[in-house]
């Protein structure tokens, strides 16, 4: 359900009003809170704040601690740029038809929408852009803009470090034909500092926009953005990020022989051998790789937050974060995103204000990247300038009981659509328009592993009907 203008009037107001019955004075314009979102790279939810075993994220399970984590949150789309011209631009993807990794700028992906930082620029704040916050290839794109908004940023750092460096990347363990120009089975764990890294560049550079960007010089509110590029292949990481993780505890997601007679081929995007059914030596390292580079993200974040700690800026900074889509470790025998399963469409979500009440709640309602948008417009205060397809989670800062939504949708290549709802995964693929009679229908309440596809089980026919019908009505009112 779009929410229209006028309502988002109401709920900005609702917002200030909401902050004066708390008990707090509407400040000034310079006195407006501040904005970190720090997002990671292919990062599902696999944090130990959410209940993950082999993951070791201190930092982020201490932003958890003090914030809301949001334990069913969904990505829009499962690869990168549709994902976040998605959540960047507060609309579906096929309501703006940001459907796929092109080589266009983000307005002219969203036909002129107002990016989010841009809408946060426009109402007096400093915004900044260090790594990949819209889209860019990786490792290809590192340094470089690639499909930005530029008009969002007062300053954009591209930064770059050894792990985008040819002669560097090359010594990494590769697996895998080449179909495509995308990365496979890729991972290395050099003798290297952070700071020689892409993303530790990353950091020093976000920590020098705090300075830079004190609202105490520059008389305004910072909206500062950090995308790190991992946990996305290749997965080059210190080698100390490497040696936190306990590689005992790696367990490989068994497979029933007979899982994919029942999956329809197009789910797969990328079917060949670096994506499927890999040797079980390369399946362990990837798994450890792809956890090191967690413990990484969270080192990185967590140096991040620090810092805007120690600069007496963390009591006015509203801090995201955030994965633009999940990536699947064998389950299904699948080892990339390019799927229409939980595992690729699951992300982190963790909301801390300093100003809400709740503290180290989840909330297991529905939610989306989408909503982030929303959110951030009413915290702090701004009216955005089209209308929005998400909600706000405003009330779940304060309540983590509140209500969110039925049901959530996600999209994923080539024309999969899903509708999520609570019990619920139902996926169709579409050609042109048209439904080409290709589905799964999974009952997570009893198959929370999705091995059985009810497709075309009888019994479950009204859930599908009514589900199909769901969907069908909601790609039709975003056209
Ligand atoms: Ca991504």
């Amino acid at each position: 359900m779009k929410i229209g203008i006028r309502k988002q009037v109401r709920a900005a107001l609702c917002g200030v009003a909401g902050l004066m019955l708390a008990g707090h004075t509407v400040r000034a314009e310079t006195a407006k809170p501040n904005v970190l979102l720090i997002m990671a790279d292919d990062l599902g939810d696999r944090l130990a704040c959410y209940g993950d075993e082999l993951a070791v994220t201190p930092n982020l399970d201490a932003l958890a601690e003090k914030g809301v984590v949001f334990g069913n949150a969904y990505c829009q789309f499962h690869t990168c740029g549709p994902s976040r011209g998605s959540m960047l631009s507060g609309r579906y993807p096929f309501e703006t038809g940001y459907t796929g990794n092109k080589g266009h700028t983000f307005g002219e992906m969203v036909g002129g929408l107002t990016s989010l930082p841009h809408l946060f620029r426009q109402n007096g704040y400093k915004t900044a852009r260090v790594g990949k916050v819209f889209h860019m290839n990786i490792p290809s794109g590192i340094g470089k803009a690639g499909t930005d908004d530029p008009e969002a940023w007062d300053i954009a750092i591209n930064n770059t470090g050894w792990d985008a460096v040819p002669g560097n990347i090359d010594k990494g363990t590769r697996w895998g034909t080449r179909d495509s120009a995308a990365v496979r089975i890729w991972y290395h764990a050099p003798e290297i500092e952070d700071e020689a890294s892409a993303d530790g560049q990353g950091l020093v550079a976000a920590i020098d926009l705090l300075d830079r960007h004190n609202p105490e010089k520059t008389g305004k509110p910072f909206f500062l953005t950090y995308g790190i590029y991992r946990p996305h292949p290749p997965m080059i990481v210190p080698k100390k990020h490497w040696d936190a993780i306990d590689a005992s505890k790696i367990k490989i997601p068994a497979v029933p022989a007979d899982d994919r007679d029942d999956i329809p081929a197009v789910n797969w995007h990328r079917p060949g051998p670096g994506y499927n059914f890999i040797p079980e030596e390369h399946a362990v390292n990837y798994t450890h790789a792809y956890y090191a580079a967690i413990h990484f993200v969270d080192s990185l974040a967590g140096e991040l937050i620090q810092a805007l700690e120690e600069r007496g800026m963390a009591d006015n900074t509203i801090i995201v974060f955030a994965g633009d889509q999940g990536f699947m470790l064998g389950e299904h025998g699948h080892w990339h995103k390019s799927s229409m399963f939980e595992e690729a469409q699951r992300v982190p979500l963790i909301i801390f204000d300093p100003r809400a009440k709740e503290k180290g709640k989840q909330v297991s309602g529905l939610v989306g990247l989408i909503d982030v948008y929303p959110t951030l417009c009413e915290l702090a205060g701004i009216l955005p300038k089209h209308e929005l397809s998400g909600i706000s989670l405003c009330a779940q800062l304060n309540d983590a009981s509140a209500k969110t939504k039925a049901c959530e949708f996600i999209m994923g290549s080539p024309g999969g659509y899903t509708v999520r709802t609570e019990r619920y995964a139902y996926t169709e693929w579409r050609k042109k328009g048209q439904q080409t009679g290709e589905g799964m229908l999974y009952d997570l309440a009893n198959d929370p592993q999705e091995f059985t596809n009810r497709i075309n089980d009888p019994a479950y026919q009204a859930v599908r009907e009514k589900l199909a019908q769901q969907l069908d009505e909601k790609i039709s009112a975003g056209k």
